[in-house]
């Protein structure tokens, strides 16, 4: 009997068990094992995780990122970069890769062993690394994302962001990564398949999402769940978006409340810690994989799917349904089915959300776009509720009080006697006469006598010197303060770093002080310049060592051709031109 009814159990379980998710490659170590390699973690070379690399590692060890094992090597990335499919040719369209610096690189010896760990030292991972290659990221930015334009924020982390060497090889996990934050909103593929199978969810489909979701994300995921007999699984992405996103403590804030608004037992939350790379199409396909392996058997992609919006010239990097087509192209393979959907837009006429493919002649059809939700939020207008749950415009509304000053930081970069400091005081002493909002001055030679102290002229030093900047500016703008920073700065990679870093939490101005280097050497106020040709002093910035003009900079000023009065006029009328002053 007892045989019988154990039988009958495991029939049932199997019965339970969904037909999709396909087998789950979990990294972790038994913790015995995982023990003794974190003991002899210690005596290995050891490398710090960034954000994206930390991400990426989490969901190479918790399955999320099966069947991959661990960071590719070359003959794998090459192929993923060419044709988006694995070496042995299983699709996989973005490549999973562990970059460093060369000197890390140089380093290692043959078949080393490296530990893994988070910012504080804990180790997390160990890579038995088989493969040290130098990739080429232009042509991987040219295949991945389909161009070099750096306004692509996937572009510009690969290009001015990305080490120049690639490790790949084999994970063995020792510990996951730590979380603080929305801990019982966060599950590894195992846990949301094994809590699937508890509630005798089946068919589930899942919704990716970097925004806070408003009322046409709830007819959308409600209508595809109900198209095809599903339950929701809303599995917003929370490792890193792109950059000026709303920040995911308070949109998970808004999903908890949205939550609420959905039939009982009909939806679901749970955070990805996923790095966004703004891909598009290719990272739609991912994302589609991604949900596979926490076992949804379902993808919801919308219009623009993981687009990051217009290019230099203001075009848009991919065609809004490009991602559609390619999933729809590869559906079969990829062990998860697609659920295409259109924009759901409000008709006022009938009160009425619908898909915009069913709007007719005579609807009023009413849409508020993320940059009018933001201008709303920040002059106190009205939000309808039509648009939103008035829960989600509290949430949105305490967050970004109104009429709050945005914090922001002037970065000038120029040539050592371009005249940046002089500049900076002038716009300083501009912002001081005419409001009393808290500035913070970051100039060259200031900051190396406390915050840089130590550090020298060489490459990794300037570009410590310029993170550190990028760093304590990023905190200022944070807290709504203004920031004038005035570093040579000579280094495009430092520059889009400290960029980066700010727009976390506001604007970043660069303003390239563009004085030529002859008007610059002639002023040579510090005698640096005849020392530096003297040879006296080495890897002067502009004789012997480069001065990397910014491409794109938000202003250009020669101090050669204006007066200071004139040029800090010109930035003032720029900074009331935008808002900010
Ligand atoms: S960097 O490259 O951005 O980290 O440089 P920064 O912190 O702005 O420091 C530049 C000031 O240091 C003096 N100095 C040098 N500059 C360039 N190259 C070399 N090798 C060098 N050695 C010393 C120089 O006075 C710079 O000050 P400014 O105000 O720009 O003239």
């Amino acid at each position: 009997m007892k045989a019988v009814a154990a039988e009958i159990a495991s029939a049932e379980l199997d019965a339970l068990v969904p037909p999709h998710g396909g087998v789950l490659r979990e990294l972790y170590l038994p913790s015995a094992e995982a023990e003794a390699l974190k003991r002899r973690s210690a005596s290995l070379p050891q490398w710090t995780l960034n954000q994206r690399q930390l991400c990426d590692l989490e969901l190479l060890l918790n399955g999320g990122f099966s069947p991959l094992q661990g960071f590719l090597g070359r003959t794998d990335y090459d192929r993923v970069v060419s044709e988006m499919r694995l070496a042995d040719g299983t699709l996989w369209p973005i490549p999973i890769t562990l970059d460093v610096d060369e000197a890390f690189a140089a380093s290692l010896a043959d078949g080393a062993q490296i530990s893994l760990n988070d910012i504080q030292g804990t180790p997390l991972a160990v890579l038995t690394v088989e493969d040290v290659y130098f990739p080429d990221r232009i042509a991987e930015a040219r295949s991945v994302f389909g161009t070099t334009d750096r306004t692509h924020p996937g572009v510009a982390e690969l290009l001015d962001r990305t080490g120049p060497v690639y490790l790949g090889g084999r994970l063995q996990g020792i510990q996951q990564p730590s979380h603080y934050d929305f801990t019982a909103l966060r599950h590894s593929p195992r846990h949301l398949r094994e809590w699937f199978r508890q509630h005798g969810w089946h068919r589930i489909v899942a919704f990716q999402t970097r925004n806070p979701m408003h009322r046409a994300h709830r007819e959308l995921t409600l209508r595809a769940a109900e198209k095809v007999g599903a339950k929701l699984l809303i599995q917003p992405s929370v490792g890193r978006t792109k950059p000026g996103d709303v920040d995911h403590y308070t949109r998970v804030r808004c999903y908890r409340e949205l939550l609420a608004h959905y039939p009982p037992d009909h939806a679901t939350l749970s955070l990805l810690p996923l790095a966004m790379r703004m891909g598009g199409p290719r990272e739609a396909l991912w994302h589609a994989i991604i949900r596979k392996n926490y076992g949804a058997s379902h993808f919801i992609v919308g219009r623009d799917h993981a687009g990051p919006g217009k290019d230099a010239e203001g075009k848009p990097f991919y065609d809004p349904y490009a991602a559609q087509h390619l999933l729809a192209e590869h559906e079969q393979e990829l062990g998860i089915q697609i659920v295409p959907f259109p924009a759901m837009v409000y008709a006022a006429n009938r009160d009425t959300y619908l898909p915009q493919t069913e709007v007719a002649a005579q609807d009023e059809v009413r849409d508020i776009s993320g940059t009018e939700l933001r201008r709303r939020l920040h002059n106190g207008e009205a939000i309808p509720e039509w648009f939103t749950f008035p829960e989600v415009v509290k949430i949105l509304r305490e967050r970004h009080p109104a009429n709050a000053p945005q914090g922001y930081a002037l970065f000038f970069t120029g040539l050592s006697g371009s005249g940046k400091s002089t500049l900076a005081q002038a716009v300083l002493a501009r912002l001081l006469e005419t409001g009393s909002r808290p500035v913070t001055v970051l100039d060259g030679d200031e900051v190396r006598r406390h915050l840089s102290k130590g550090l020298g002229f060489s490459r990794e030093d300037r570009d410590a010197n310029i993170t550190r900047i990028g760093y304590v500016a990023s905190e200022v703008i944070r807290h709504g303060g203004i920031a004038i920073c005035a570093p040579i700065a000579p280094y495009a990679g430092a520059r889009a770093e400290a960029r980066q870093l700010v727009q976390a939490h506001g604007r970043f101005v660069e303003i390239h002080v563009s004085t030529p280097l002859e008007v610059c050497e002639s002023r040579d106020r510090k005698g640096l310049y005849a020392a530096a040709r003297a040879g006296k002093i080495k890897g002067f910035t502009g004789i012997d060592d480069p001065y990397e003009i910014p491409a794109s900079p938000e202003l250009r000023v020669d101090t050669s051709q204006v007066t200071v009065s004139e040029a800090a006029d010109r930035v003032f009328a720029w900074l009331r031109n935008e808002g900010l002053a």
